[in-house]
């Protein structure tokens, strides 16, 4: 079969909507770090759509800061993918043009300074997950322990972390009497623009005491919250595809019709028009994050470690059942008073809203996906929430028990004795870990003794009952 490219747009079925702008056209205005299935079912689709308005200068660079998978399935294809919109039975294709060429740091990480460098650059994004910040949670601070910030503290001719790259193109770009770009992390980080800027002016601070006061001064790190489910693809997603196009695509990304993008106003020169897009710009990212983290991705969380204890595959088949939708709203319940929602948002609409979507059965958005580096999205996702109840003495039923499934998840067994890997940066520490005290510890937690006490006799019970037990239990 014909693979996607430039010349086989015009085979493709009508229905299908496609990039209207002059690709060769357009210029690079854009370079994102991190270029996964998320950036390009996202970021990568308002870009698009900036160009499709007119505005040709917001191509995209995307760097792979590892792995050469994601260049290797677009470059064949001129840089086009497809954008799968699922919504039950229901489906749209749009092919995304925004994406002009991928880098892979690790092959040529002078090409991917040099892009940042360059003085049409004037974002680099990033969605380098939560372990690419290389942050120190406990002590605050880089990891100190990290043999890529070790490298980069020690040099930056090659970088190896996020961080690296952006300290070593601002340099670049100061000693070029060029502005700084605008660095925006899209990771689901609460102030993610706070501890980006932290993270890139203590790099810098590393090397020349200077640069790290003009990015201090000059450089713009606005927070931002992204919103839009994304479960990663599979060979089944790529083979449907391709019946459906004509053509294959090896480079498609499957997704709901709901997307968001709110970030804080605050740049270092020149951007899209963002609110022309469906970008909401405002003041205050924090309501938005914390909504956000504490109830999406709370409840994805838990319901990551309790379904797929149960040996649930995918999110839906958990709210599928009376008493996992249950579940999610005792969570919910739990997590509601602890946040003070943005003015706009209508809280409980938006929770009738993620129920919704976490049932649309066509996502097929995988437990065990979610699951993944649990030791970075806990502190934000569940452990802040119940730290802050616990402070107003308030009952943490539902949240002690999502806590206590992530611990019970480190034994890497489901309830009916299936094996799976605990897939996790430090998963070496927390499978050595015993008990409620030491797994907290382990992420860098403290909570008092009524809290872990609480942990502890739901561990207990869901080594007894296991967590369809749990769950049935905790509603009843
Ligand atoms: C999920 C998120 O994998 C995960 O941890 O909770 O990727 C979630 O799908 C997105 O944040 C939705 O915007």
């Amino acid at each position: 079969m014909m693979r996607l490219s430039e010349t086989a747009l015009s085979r493709l079925p009508a229905d299908v909507e496609r990039p209207a702008y002059d690709r060769k056209a357009a210029k690079r205005g854009v370079v994102h770090l991190g270029i996964g299935a998320f950036h390009r079912a996202h970021q990568a689709v308002y870009f698009d759509r900036a160009l499709d308005s007119g505005d040709l200068r917001w191509a995209t660079t995307g760097v792979s800061l590892r792995s050469a998978a994601v260049r290797d399935r677009l470059q064949p294809q001129d840089g086009l993918y497809g954008v799968v919109v699922r919504d039950g039975d229901a489906e749209q294709t749009r092919i995304v043009g925004a994406v002009r060429e991928v880098l892979v740091a690790t092959e040529d990480p002078a090409a991917v300074i040099a892009a940042m460098a360059d003085r049409d650059t004037h974002l680099v994004t990033l969605t380098i997950t939560e372990k690419g910040y290389k942050l120190d949670r406990a002590a605050g601070g880089l990891l100190s322990d990290d043999a890529d910030v070790a490298a980069d503290l020690a040099a930056l001719d090659a970088p190896r972390t996020a961080i690296g790259f952006i300290v070593a193109a601002l340099a670049q770009r100061r000693a070029r009497n060029l502005p700084p770009f605008t660095a925006m992390s899209c990771d689901n980080l609460p102030h993610n623009g706070a501890l980006l800027r932290a993270a890139v002016i203590a790099m810098a601070r590393a090397h020349d005491g200077d640069l790290a006061e003009w990015i201090a001064d000059e450089g713009a790190f606005p927070a931002s919250m992204v919103d839009r489910i994304v479960p990663a693809t599979t060979e089944a997603d790529i083979a449907a595809h391709a019946a459906q196009l004509g053509v294959e695509d090896r480079a498609m990304v499957k997704t709901e019709p709901f997307t968001q993008w709110v970030i804080e106003d605050r740049f270092a020169g020149e951007r899209p028009d963002f609110a022309a897009l469906g970008v909401q710009l405002t003041d205050a990212v924090g309501p938005w994050e914390d909504a956000k983290l504490r109830l999406l991705n709370g409840a994805h969380s838990a319901i990551a470690y309790l379904g797929g204890l149960a040996g649930d595959t995918f999110v839906h088949e958990f709210v599928g059942r009376p008493e996992g939708r249950a579940f999610v709203e005792k969570l919910w319940n739990e997590a509601e008073p602890t946040l003070s929602p943005p003015e706009e948002l209508d809280v409980a609409q938006y929770r009738r809203d993620l129920m919704a979507r976490f049932s649309n059965p066509a996502l097929q958005h995988r437990t065990h996906q979610i699951a993944m580096d649990g030791s970075q999205k806990l502190p934000q996702r569940l452990i802040a929430t119940l730290a802050d109840r616990r402070e107003a003495t308030q009952p943490i039923d539902a949240l002690a028990l999502a806590v206590a499934a992530w611990m019970r998840w480190q034994a890497g067994q489901t309830d009916s004795g299936e094996r799976f890997a605990v897939e996790d940066p430090i998963a070496d520490r927390l499978a050595s870990a015993d008990g409620v005290d030491a797994l907290l510890a382990a992420i860098g937690v403290t909570l008092d003794p009524g809290a872990r006490s609480a942990i502890g006799a739901w561990l207990t019970t869901l080594e007894r009952d296991g967590a369809a037990g749990a769950v049935r239990t905790i509603v009843s």
